[in-house]
């Protein structure tokens, strides 16, 4: 890395040598993973160079838009809206929740039985090696699982400036007043951080834009309906995570155009595996990066991966907002309606989940599903229960796994996937 990189990491304050024995690994990870794929879409080079520079150039670019006295909002969720933050000029990033780091200094603050993906952000920050929460003029928690709700209450000691969003638990007309709420509160938080006043115009703005970045991913998607399949399961993974931090104008760009590249590869009848590969879809947990293991072993035990019931996914990509209306109130609704149909497993009861999945096994082709639970997280363990029962009642064979950012049950993950996979054949 660059000396220029250097120095504006240890401006951030971030520890240099935790840091580079990150990069060390994560790069790693990356050769091991993605670069040993066979048959890959040209355009996925784009997504290897984001990858390079995750920490480099994206952090620079970030920097330069903070001299230019724009803002930097750091969150954990799909339900902080995007289009408010961009109508104030400002750019949201997911914050870094994929991989262990510094997990001894984290559970001293935690508790032990705290789901991976909460850790991960502790460590990511109590390590000082995520250049994203260093960079963050605001960072927003909500109030979703217990889990991230409690954890808040440790962070905001941790981070100069935490704002938690408070968000339903059921979808009644209540949940949805206070979603709406909630939402008008935040907006008037990101006025105050960018100075920015938001008008019906400047969000309409943020709307196309952020719909235009969802477009590109449904085109995407669609396109994952072929057989053979013209991308892997791994491929669109990365590119649903890439989705939280890159540029929003060149990511759209860019996964439209490997989505040229698709249809040109469905025309010629070419894909990553043979045509009658058994497919798969995913449901559950977010998969946030660098969280590659569980997918990494599917497509390495012969079935594709065809589509992500997640946040990271579907279930966070899925709806637009619609932009026809012209007042701001009118457009606050549309925003509130968008996010209101996320149909995250805190919410109870939670039909629509289990009504999606239906949905993609049918656009997917899927031959099976597989539910991915990260331990301890207790709403999708709760759920998963009901939504294998339903599944199975409609003879769509499930699995359901639990992990967690470990390598360690690598070998006994891929057993149970080989014999699940045999069973689709
Ligand atoms: S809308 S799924 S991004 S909350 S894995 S931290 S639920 S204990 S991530 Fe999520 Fe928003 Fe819901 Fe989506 Fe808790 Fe479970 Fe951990 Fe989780």
């Amino acid at each position: 890395m660059s000396e220029d990189y250097r120095n504006m990491w240890a401006d951030l304050g971030m520890d240099l040598a935790a840091h580079d024995a990150l990069l060390e690994v994560l790069g790693k990870g990356y050769q091991d993973i993605y670069l040993a794929q066979k048959n890959r879409p040209k355009g996925m080079g784009y997504f290897d160079f984001v990858m390079s520079e995750v920490h480099g150039l994206r952090i620079k670019e970030l920097i330069n838009e903070k001299k230019a006295g724009r803002k930097v909002i750091g969150s954990f969720c799909v339900f902080v809206p995007e289009e408010i933050v961009r109508a104030a000029d400002a750019t949201l990033v997911g914050l870094c929740t994929g991989a262990d780091f510094a997990t001894e200094e984290v559970e001293k603050i935690l508790p032990r039985n705290t789901c991976s993906l909460i850790k991960s952000a502790f460590g990511f920050k109590l390590g000082k090696v995520c250049p994203f929460i260093e960079s963050s003029d605001m960072i927003v928690g909500e109030n979703t699982c217990d889990g991230k709700k409690k954890s808040y209450e440790v962070l905001k000691d941790l981070v100069p400036n935490l704002y938690v969003m408070d968000l339903p638990q059921m979808k009644s007309e209540e949940g949805r007043a206070l979603l709406k709420a909630e939402y008008q509160r935040f907006k008037e938080a990101v006025v105050n951080l960018t100075g920015v006043s938001i008008d019906a115009a400047r969000l309409k703005k943020g709307i196309e834009l952020v719909n235009n970045k969802r477009k590109a991913m449904h085109r995407l998607s669609d396109l994952r309906k072929a057989d053979p399949a013209p991308i892997s399961g791994l491929d669109a993974l990365l590119a649903n995570q890439v989705f939280f931090y890159d540029d929003i104008v060149r990511f759209t760009d860019s996964v439209n155009k490997i989505c040229d590249e698709l249809e040109d590869r469905i025309a010629d009848n070419k894909g990553v595996f043979p045509k009658g590969t058994p497919r798969i879809v995913i449901s559950g947990c977010p998969m946030a990066v660098p969280n590659w293991k569980f997918p990494w072993i599917v497509e390495t035990s012969g079935a594709v991966i065809v589509g992500e019931e997640s946040c990271i996914g579907e279930r966070g990509t899925r709806n637009l907002t619609d932009n026809t209306k012209e007042s701001t109130e009118e457009l606050m609704d549309a925003i509130v309606d968008r996010h209101f149909k996320v149909d995250c497993a805190i919410f109870t009861p939670n039909p629509d989940r289990v009504n999606h999945i239906l949905e993609m096994v049918e656009k997917y082709k899927a031959d099976g599903v597989i539910h991915y639970g990260l331990q301890f997280c207790q709403p999708y363990a709760t759920e998963a229960m009901s939504v294998e029962k339903q599944l199975e009642a409609k003879n769509i064979p499930t699995l359901r796994i639990d992990t967690d950012y470990s390598m360690e049950d690598v070998g006994q993950l891929k057993t149970r996937v080989e014999a699940f996979i045999e069973l689709l054949r």
